[in-house]
């Protein structure tokens, strides 16, 4: 598992005029054209080719070397993985991107024009989609055993445009016009049951058996995405199925007569892997969402159990040595009564003996503690579609429920409050308590949400299991996030301290005796500038808005939820903005505020904050008598490949959740690797970032966890902030006029409703001053530019924790005990 290792640079595996010949071949061969014909798509294609037989010889001796050592593998699951696009990644991991470069000049092409051809992977919402990506590329790196397991979903996360200030949902056709790094296994497909009846059955010795009679049958095609590793030695697979109607007709079920009819086919088997839940951090709580998620992981236990038997027959006691299965928070948890349902009723193993091997294999992350995001599915509905399911799922529970009383004899509250199922109106089967019962090892994202986990989530669990719960800090992959999308940044790094840091990111520590040297602080600066002003260029394309690049860079970028409070930065800026109305003086350093957020679609307020952010922007950029001080850009149609050109161009980064409320973050890690100094609150990664760089190099502000909860506990009215502070008022009551809505007065009065008559619920009203008043001392601070410069530096420089490679060190020491496997040439 050595990512330190010592080597540079990648070294090109083929040189330039080899790389160029295979672009023309695939032009001509695979493509059907010409030099004098392709345009910016075909060129693209053909450079995905070219490098992707590097991949898949790289693919090929990956899996020779793991099937010769039989290796104990990953197997991450999970719903969603935000790949964004591959071409750049997969050029710099084999270090062939300058090659590639060179290549297409002298063809006559910009590499940075065929870059922008590529579709982002869009299979995912936010932070959790995105952290499987990296997760799978440190894996690979650290030319780790593993394999991504996920949905081949037709619609990736909707693309967002913006009218008249609204976000407006379309869809994403991602493989419209061909995927080139997908390769279909159809030699590899599964089936998948669905609906039906259970049937009792009694074997010779008085064993009872269940036979489950499906009422129908879907088929899993997998498509692999190959991953490659920096370096380019491992290269591991993601998996991900695309569901398909069977043409299997059951018999056996059309016999059992009329009882059929009512029950199958309530899903067509192709809607399955159609799209992807556009929710995020909230539990979708529909038929077809638990559909997905078996189909997804019942395929992918299938396959798992297929290589395995290639290797070892029917012996099932090496299963767990061989296999350890991460659940990407609970949207997989319906794996554990899948994988005893194929270990009882199909191998016929002993519910003892099958349960000790599950509590073996399965390990599960959980990403939230809001309760709207834990997923609770109806027993009824678990009943309908996965009726085996359910008596499973109701046999652990019993189990368990005596393992309860055992340590708290005759207590039926701790019994309620812990069982599986929730017992009320309607019954609902708890995902998170069947996958930490499941679980040999239970982690949180982040120091102190792992720490909120134990002592307000899960408590009791972890009394009952003591060492089961634990932490493994988020990461994210260098590679990406500073090598790729910021070369200029990257090229004076290595300069500086040598090429090797991608591998090992403590390196970056090199740049901290350097962070007050003037010379180095101007060529860091004059790279942020030069970043600067390729987003301003795309910020004009975007929306017609001229921004001055010497202005502040303030990003905040993420989904938008209330938690998150975009609408407190936006409170801030309308503050501003009536400073500025009431004194021209008003004495800042001119800000571009730069926004990236989707909302889910139902979500109402997210929408009318999109909105308001806009409408206050036209009003604001519009507005002579501001003079350039303040800018609002929301640029629309978030995703990766925007991220990475948002990311470098920041000098500010927005962490402003309510603390206590976001489990880690993970955009907070790429703005500050990038040099950007946090505003934030004293919550998720955000407490672990604050100790890396030191209280001096970051503005925390606001209320803590504790004084959050105490908070609550006295009551909180936020109209005593109101009415006790006269610009809260006046901002508040500002979004009640038709000033930012000529002609539609009332237009964004949610805000004002959600923050006075509905309680505040994320206390925006509470951290207004303490936040209003941190951004008067960014704005002070930046004026200082050595002081800036060094703090960006100081940034840049104390990131190593934050690499990817390290989450995956500690999941290797702390969860699954992997080892690498060299892979043989
Ligand atoms: C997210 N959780 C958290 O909200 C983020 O703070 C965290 O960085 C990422 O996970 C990755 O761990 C979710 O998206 C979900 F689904 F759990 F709510």
């Amino acid at each position: 598992m050595n990512a330190k290792a010592t080597k540079t640079q990648p070294s090109p595996v083929i040189d330039k005029a080899a790389f160029k010949a295979a672009v023309i071949k695939h032009l001509h061969c695979t493509l059907g054209t010409d030099e004098n014909k392709a345009n910016n798509h075909a060129w693209w294609k053909a450079t995905c080719a070219a490098i992707q037989e590097q991949v898949l010889e790289g693919l090929r001796k990956t899996q020779k070397s793991h099937y010769l050592n039989d290796t104990r593998a990953v197997h991450y699951f999970s719903a969603e993985f935000l790949m964004g696009r591959l071409l750049s990644n997969n050029l710099q991991n084999f270090g062939l991107f300058d090659v590639a470069n060179g290549a297409l000049k002298e063809l006559g092409v910009e590499i940075s024009d065929i870059l922008e051809e590529e579709p982002d992977m869009a299979l995912g919402n936010g932070g959790l989609g995105r952290l499987a990506a990296c997760f799978i590329d440190s894996l690979a790196t650290m030319e780790l055993p593993a394999i991504g397991y996920g949905i081949h979903y037709e619609h990736g996360l909707f693309r967002q445009e913006i009218k008249s200030g609204a976000q407006i949902e379309r869809p994403d056709s991602w493989r419209h016009y061909g995927n080139p790094w997908e390769i279909c296994r159809p030699e590899s497909i599964q089936e998948v049951s669905l609906y039906g009846y259970v049937e009792t059955k009694y074997g010779d010795n008085g064993r009872v058996l269940k036979e489950w009679h499906p009422g129908s049958i879907v088929k899993g095609v997998p498509w692999d995405i190959p991953i490659v590793g920096y370096e380019g030695k491992t290269v591991n697979v993601l998996r991900l199925w695309q569901s398909e109607a069977s043409g299997y007709f059951n018999w056996d079920v059309f016999n059992a007569g009329g009882y059929v009819d009512a029950q199958r086919e309530n899903v067509s088997a192709e809607t399955i892997s159609k799209v992807l839940y556009p929710n995020d951090e909230t539990e979708a709580g529909k038929e077809l969402r638990l559909i997905q998620q078996y189909f997804f992981c019942s395929c992918s236990l299938k396959d798992i159990i297929r290589r395995y038997k290639r290797a070892h027959g029917d012996d099932w006691s090496r299963f767990a040595d061989q296999v350890v299965i991460q659940l990407n928070d609970t949207h997989p948890a319906i794996s554990i009564p899948e994988l005893m349902r194929i270990l009882v009723d199909r191998a016929e193993l002993g519910w003892d003996e099958a349960w000790g091997i599950c509590t073996k294999v399965f390990a599960y992350t959980n990403h939230t503690l809001l309760p709207e995001a834990l997923e609770k599915w109806p027993a009824r509905m678990i009943e309908k579609i996965l009726p085996r399911h359910l008596e499973i799922i109701y046999e652990i529970n019993h189990r368990f429920m005596a393992e309860v009383d055992k340590k708290w004899p005759g207590d039926n509250a701790m019994k309620a409050k812990l069982s599986i199922i929730e017992e009320g109106n309607e019954k609902m089967v708890r995902m998170g308590h069947l996958s930490v019962i499941g679980s040999f090892a239970v982690n949180g994202v982040a120091e102190m949400h792992s720490r909120l986990v134990k002592s307000s989530l899960f408590p009791e669990f972890d009394e009952l299991y003591p060492g089961k719960l634990t932490n493994v800090t988020n990461g994210i992959t260098p590679r990406r996030w500073l090598k790729a999308c910021n070369p200029g940044l990257s090229k004076l790094i290595d300069k500086k301290i040598g090429e090797d840091w991608p591998l090992d990111l403590d390196k970056l520590q090199g740049l901290a005796k350097f962070a007050s040297n003037k010379t180095f602080q101007k060529q860091f600066m004059k790279v942020k500038l030069e970043n600067k002003e390729l987003l301003a260029e795309e910020i004009r394309k975007s929306l017609d808005i001229e921004v001055d690049v010497n202005a502040i860079f303030d990003v905040q970028i993420k989904r938008l939820h209330e938690y998150k409070r975009q609408h407190l930065a936006l409170l801030n800026i309308m503050a501003l903005y009536r400073r500025i109305l009431e004194n021209p003086d008003y004495d800042m350093h001119p800000r571009v505020f730069v926004f990236g957020a989707k909302a889910a679609p139902g979500y109402k307020l997210a929408k009318d904050i999109i909105y308001a952010i806009n409408k206050v922007a036209d009003k604001i950029n519009n507005d002579p008598r501001v003079n350039n001080k303040i800018k609002v850009a929301f640029l629309p149609n978030y995703r990766v490949s925007l991220a990475e050109k948002m990311i470098p161009a920041a000098d500010v980064s927005e962490q402003i959740s309510t603390a206590g409320k976001e489990a880690s973050g993970t955009g907070n890690m790429k703005l500050a690797l990038n040099g950007a100094v946090t505003i934030g609150t004293l919550d998720g990664a955000n407490v672990e970032i604050a100790e890396e760089v030191g209280d001096d190099n970051i503005f925390i502000f606001g209320l803590t966890v504790e004084e959050v909860n105490e908070l609550k506990a006295n009551g909180y009215n936020p109209h005593d902030y109101y009415y006790k502070d006269p610009e809260i008022k006046a901002v508040l009551d500002w979004l009640e006029t038709d000033y930012f809505t000529p002609g539609k007065p009332g237009a964004l009065v949610s805000i004002k409703q959600s923050l006075l008559d509905n309680g505040d619920p994320y206390m925006v009203l509470a951290d207004f001053r303490a936040y209003s008043d941190a951004q008067i001392a960014v704005d002070t601070a930046y004026r200082d530019k050595e002081r800036w410069a060094e703090m960006a530096i100081i940034n840049t420089a104390k990131m190593g924790k934050f690499t990817s490679d390290r989450s995956i060190r500690d999941y290797v020491e702390r969860v699954w005990k992997l080892s690498p496997c060299k892979i043989e040439s």
